[in-house]
């Protein structure tokens, strides 16, 4: 656990870039030609073009209110990983039905990178991004925390 360094958030876009194919873990999406991208207003996979071997990648930025350690949570349908910075803070791969993991991160107050792939392979899916910490209850991550290049 560490505190992650500011950044500028106007050097960001949150957005998501959509692919297809058939993995059993969350693949290096880097390294795959997406089908579709674009700007979206939080994490969700209301962009999808297909019902199964499909993932996205999201990026943009998260404003934390204030200094504290904060509980980040993950439910998905399959697979899925949440980054902040470099950092895996939560780890929610491999071939799964819907379940949640957490994990813990200490923040800075201020806006930092956050980052979350996943996909499906086959059946059912979903996504649910949420936090939780000092004086914020756990609650979906909302469009009001997460910015992008203006
Ligand atoms: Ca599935």
């Amino acid at each position: 656990m560490r505190i992650t360094t500011h950044f500028h958030p106007l050097s960001w876009e949150k957005s998501h870039k959509y692919y297809e194919g058939d993995w059993d873990k969350v693949p290096d999406f880097s390294k795959i030609k997406p089908v579709n991208e674009g700007l979206v207003p939080v994490f969700g996979l209301s962009k999808k073009k297909a019902k199964e071997r499909y993932g996205f990648e999201f990026t943009g930025a998260i404003r934390i209110p204030k200094d504290g350690v904060y509980a980040l949570f993950l439910g998905s349908d399959d697979g899925s990983r949440l980054y902040i910075g470099d950092d895996l803070v939560v780890d929610n791969d491999g071939l799964h039905g819907l379940q949640e993991k957490r994990g813990l991160v200490a923040l800075a107050a201020g806006v930092h990178p956050v980052r979350v792939g996943y996909f499906n392979k086959t059946g059912s899916d979903g996504l649910a991004v949420s936090i939780q910490g000092p004086g914020l209850p756990k609650t979906p991550v909302a469009e009001a925390m997460l910015s992008h290049r203006k």
